[in-house]
C-alpha cells in the first residue's frame, strides 16, 4: 500500500471513531441513567401518560409547565389538580369459582363471565393469580397457567395431584375520571354573643373554644346568620372554615 492508501485508510478509522463516539454521546444525551422519562408538553399520546407526567414534574421541579397542563385539558377533558389522583380503571372482585378436587383448578375467564354476567370486561389490561390465602401463584412452586386471556388453571396432573385452591381477579380500564377526596367539613360552633364579639374574625380563637355554631360547605348552621360580608376561606389542612370578615 502506498502512502496515499494508508492516509485513506486512517482517514477512514478515524471517521468511524468520531461516529461511534458522537452516537454513544447522542444516546447518553437522550437518556443519561436508561430511565424511562415521561414525555413532556404536546408529545404525551394518552390522559394517563400527561398526568402521570405531570405528577412528576411537580414532584421534581415543584410545578407543572403550561403546556403539559393544556395537555392533559386536552386529552383528559379535566384539569390537572394535585389534590386529587386520577383513576382509569380498577380491579374486580377475586373469584374462586372451583375448588382443586376435580381434575385441578379452573378460574377461567369464561366460567366467570358466564357466571357473573357483567362483572368481568371484554378486555382486562391485567390478572392476578393467588392461592386463597393470599400467596401470588408464582411463590407455590406448582405449574399453573395465569394468563389475561383465559385466566387461571391448574391441573393437577400436572402437580403431582395436588393443585392448590386459587383465586384470580383483572383490571378493567375505563374512561379516566379524577377522584378528589373531599375532607369533611370540620364543624367549628360558636355561640350568637360570641359571633357578635367577633370572634369568627379569628379562626383560632374558634377552634380554640368549641363554640356552639357549625360551618358546613354549605353555609353557617346552627341558626346564627353570619351577616352580609361572611366570607368563606379553605383553612388549614383543607377544612372548610367559616369567618365574618371586618366583624
Ligand atoms: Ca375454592
Ligand atoms: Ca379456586
Amino acid at each position: 500500500m502506498n502512502k496515499k492508501g494508508k492516509s485513506a485508510v486512517i482517514f477512514g478509522l478515524i471517521v468511524a471513531l468520531g461516529l461511534v463516539a458522537f452516537m454513544t454521546a447522542t444516546i447518553a444525551h437522550t437518556n443519561p441513567q436508561g430511565k424511562q422519562t415521561h414525555p413532556v408538553g404536546i408529545e404525551t399520546e394518552s390522559c394517563q401518560d400527561a398526568y402521570a407526567g405531570a405528577e412528576e414534574q411537580l414532584q421534581d421541579r415543584g410545578e407543572v409547565n403550561l403546556r403539559l397542563l393544556a395537555n392533559i385539558e386536552d386529552k383528559c377533558g379535566f384539569e390537572f389538580d394535585e389534590d386529587c389522583s386520577i383513576e382509569f380503571g380498577e380491579w374486580t372482585q377475586w373469584f374462586d369459582r372451583d375448588n382443586p378436587s376435580g381434575t385441578g383448578d379452573w378460574e377461567t375467564l369464561n366460567s366467570l363471565r358466564n357466571e357473573n354476567p357483567g362483572e368481568i370486561c371484554d378486555n382486562p389490561t391485567q390478572i392476578e393469580c393467588q392461592t386463597l390465602d393470599g400467596a401470588d401463584y408464582t411463590e407455590t412452586g406448582q405449574a399453573v397457567n395465569c394468563d389475561i386471556d383465559t385466566g387461571l388453571i391448574c391441573l393437577n396432573s400436572e402437580n403431582n395431584g395436588d393443585c392448590e385452591d386459587y383465586k384470580i381477579r383483572v383490571f378493567c380500564e375505563r374512561e379516566p375520571v379524577l377522584v378528589c377526596e373531599e375532607e369533611a367539613p370540620q364543624c367549628i360552633e360558636v355561640s350568637p354573643r360570641d359571633v357578635s364579639f367577633g370572634s369568627c374574625t379569628d379562626i383560632s380563637f374558634i377552634e380554640e373554644t368549641n363554640l356552639p355554631q357549625c360551618c358546613g360547605f354549605d353555609g353557617p348552621q346552627g341558626g346564627i346568620s353570619c351577616g352580609a360580608d361572611q366570607e368563606w376561606v379553605v383553612g388549614v389542612a383543607a377544612f372548610p372554615t367559616c369567618y365574618i370578615s371586618n366583624s
